[in-house]
């Protein structure tokens, strides 16, 4: 990196025009890049690497370019691609990825960032001539959201291919509820890799018509196959399945009093304790680097990779820790609580449970089980009244400060030090979760406090109680993070705040609650049927409508809507 621009000089020197320099060697560079990660000879950290190097040396051609502008003849990039993250969705390490891995293969990349309205996105498409827009969300709102995008183009007569990507997004969900709305190609695309072949046979001449001709035919069968399996899917009615609910032993088992209840704040934490809580899987596999850490390390294939990527890691974690460059700051509360109703937990103001707080809502499990196997609903775990019981709530962040960390390294054109940065901060506030767990367990709630375990074995979940989060599986309805905003005072107490897709801002950020009950666990809520969306939409004081939108990834039956 220290010679990028004394080597871009020389050679500058050497050629007729600066744009050669471009489009002579550091192009061939890059297509060998490009074409060694497209045939998986080469890893994403090497590619973003490459892109830097690249990145770095434009920048300093580009005055002599502007100058020789006139007479450089150049014959521009492959295509121009506009993307963004959807409007109330926040992550966008992963469609960064992507914009890089384009940029290496000539691809002119115009990146909205984050939060980006549908009519800002189709303008801006339109104003920059763009060849293909690409959608990013990382949360289920997102989906409804690129549903919104893919109408209006429709709407406007646009004809532009629309991509769609991020964690969220799926090829089945991409087939059923985008690519119908819009004429132009929808194509789902899984990750970074992928993108170079789509793109390219996209915007190729000869193989455009034929590359969106066989994709709409396969969309137009998956979509057709899906329905016929989930007309085979087989569903108790609500009813039923309440009958089939989970009942753990309340009468053995008198449920832990918190040793400190109410409301705990945590402001900044030290990085140095968090650090020590993190879970490096998840790192690896946002470098597209797949196997369990530590072992990843010494794997055959990615190893050596790994090995370079976590020695960056931990360089500029060590910097993020010793100068404070990102703060962590929480909230958590033990709250007097019982089950009030079906899928309902209330919390009340004090222990003497006269006046209510706030309720919390839970879907259950429709899916027909094999004899023996319960119904679940979260909201079992707790107490009915008569016993009284508790619940817990959090929301952590260590995303303040990251903002200004990755300009420097924007500024600098350092996508990959932009992306590190990004990907630390997340892994902390993944840490500070499971720190925060853990503190409650052996000393808020302190029903465990004698509770010693090694960081493998928190990653393994092998302790009491859980912390399932709204927006995981066993609790999609993200709009109950509302509720549990405003009962923690959260935006006031450490600055994270809510989109109104209800993502957090700061995007390294955690929420969820807390359930002691040793039977509590994890499970997937799957779809559930209309008489229970009835029943959650009163339950909310939502209408049937709103709660279809929230919940539409989760519905067993196609949800009437009216334009
Ligand atoms: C790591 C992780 C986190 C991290 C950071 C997330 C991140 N960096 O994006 C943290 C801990 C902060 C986090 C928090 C939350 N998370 Co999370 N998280 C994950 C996890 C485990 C991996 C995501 C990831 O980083 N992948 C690696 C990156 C590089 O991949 P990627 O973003 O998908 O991008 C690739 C492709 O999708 C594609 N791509 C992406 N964008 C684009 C764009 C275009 C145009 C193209 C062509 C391609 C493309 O290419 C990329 C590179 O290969 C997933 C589960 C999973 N296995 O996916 C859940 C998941 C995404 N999280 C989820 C949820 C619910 C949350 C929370 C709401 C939980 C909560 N209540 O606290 C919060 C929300 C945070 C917020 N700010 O609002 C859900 C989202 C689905 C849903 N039901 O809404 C998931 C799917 C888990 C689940 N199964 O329920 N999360």
């Amino acid at each position: 990196m220290d010679y990028i621009e004394s080597d871009s000089d020389e050679a500058r020197q050497k050629f007729d025009q600066p744009i050669e320099v471009i489009e002579g060697p550091l192009m061939d560079g890059m297509n060998v890049v490009g074409d060694l990660f497209g045939a998986g000879k080469m890893f994403l950290p090497q590619v973003v690497k490459s892109a830097r190097v690249m990145k770095k040396a434009v920048g300093y051609l580009i005055p002599y370019i502007e100058e020789a502008q006139a007479a450089s003849g150049s014959s521009g990039p492959a295509g121009r691609i506009l993307m963004a993250t959807v409007k109330g969705d926040v992550h966008d390490i992963g469609k960064n990825i992507v914009g890089v891995v384009l940029g290496c293969n000539n691809f002119e990349v115009i990146d909205l960032g984050v939060m980006v309205p549908a009519n800002k996105i189709l303008d801006e498409a339109e104003k920059n001539n763009v060849e293909v827009i690409g959608l990013s969300g990382l949360i289920t709102p997102s989906l409804d959201e690129m549903v919104f995008v893919a109408q209006e183009m429709q709407r406007r007569k646009m004809n532009k291919p629309l991509l769609i990507g991020g964690a969220t997004t799926s090829r089945i969900h991409t087939a059923v509820k985008i690519a119908p709305q819009y004429v132009g190609s929808t194509i789902h695309v899984l990750d970074a890799s992928r993108s170079v072949p789509v793109v390219q046979n996209l915007i190729s001449e000869e193989k455009a018509e034929g590359f969106a001709r066989r994709q709409r035919a396969e969309y137009e069968k998956l979509a057709a196959d899906h329905a016929a399996r989930r007309s085979k899917k087989r569903y108790l009615s609500y009813e039923n399945a309440v009958r089939n609910a989970f009942e753990p032993d309340f009468t053995n088992y008198t449920p832990p009093t918190p040793v400190r209840g109410g409301r705990s704040l945590l402001k900044n934490v030290p990085l140095d304790v968090l650090q020590k809580y993190i879970d490096w899987t998840p790192f690896f596999r946002t470098w597209e680097l797949h196997g369990r850490y530590p072992a990843i390390l010494e794997d055959k294939v990615v190893g050596e990779e790994a090995t370079k990527l976590f020695a960056d890691a931990k360089k500029m974690l060590n910097q993020i820790v010793s100068r404070k460059l990102l703060k962590a700051h929480g909230v958590c509360a033990i709250w007097p609580a019982n089950r009030t109703g079906e899928g309902e937990v209330t919390i009340y103001r004090d222990d003497s449970r006269r006046e209510v707080r706030e309720t919390f809502n839970f879907l259950r499990q429709q899916n027909e089980k094999t004899a023996g196997v319960p119904n679940y609903s979260l909201a079992d775990f707790v107490a009915p009244e008569g016993t009284p019981d508790y619940l817990g709530g959090f929301a952590v962040t260590a995303g303040h400060g990251l903002a200004d960390l990755v300009a420097q390294f924007e500024a600098d054109q350092d996508d990959y030090n932009s992306i590190m940065a990004k990907a630390l901060a997340d892994r902390l506030a993944e840490a500070f979760a499971e720190f925060l767990h853990e503190h409650i367990r052996t000393t808020l709630w302190g029903y465990a406090p004698s509770e010693k375990m090694t960081n493998d074995e928190l990653i393994r979940e092998k302790y009491t109680g859980v912390r399932p989060a709204p927006g995981h599986p066993a609790w999609p309805d993200h709009t109950e993070k509302g509720t549990l905003f405003d009962t923690l005072q959260v935006p006031d107490q450490i600055g994270l705040e809510l989109t109104d897709s209800y993502a957090m801002w700061p995007a390294a950020a955690v929420s969820g609650f807390y359930f002691a009950h040793p039977e509590s666990r994890y499970f997937a809520l799957g779809k559930v049927g209309e008489d229970q969306i009835r029943a959650y939409a009163e339950r909310k004081g939502m209408t049937l409508a709103e709660a279809e939108r929230w919940l539409s990834p989760n519905l067993n039956y196609e949800p009437i809507v009216l334009v």
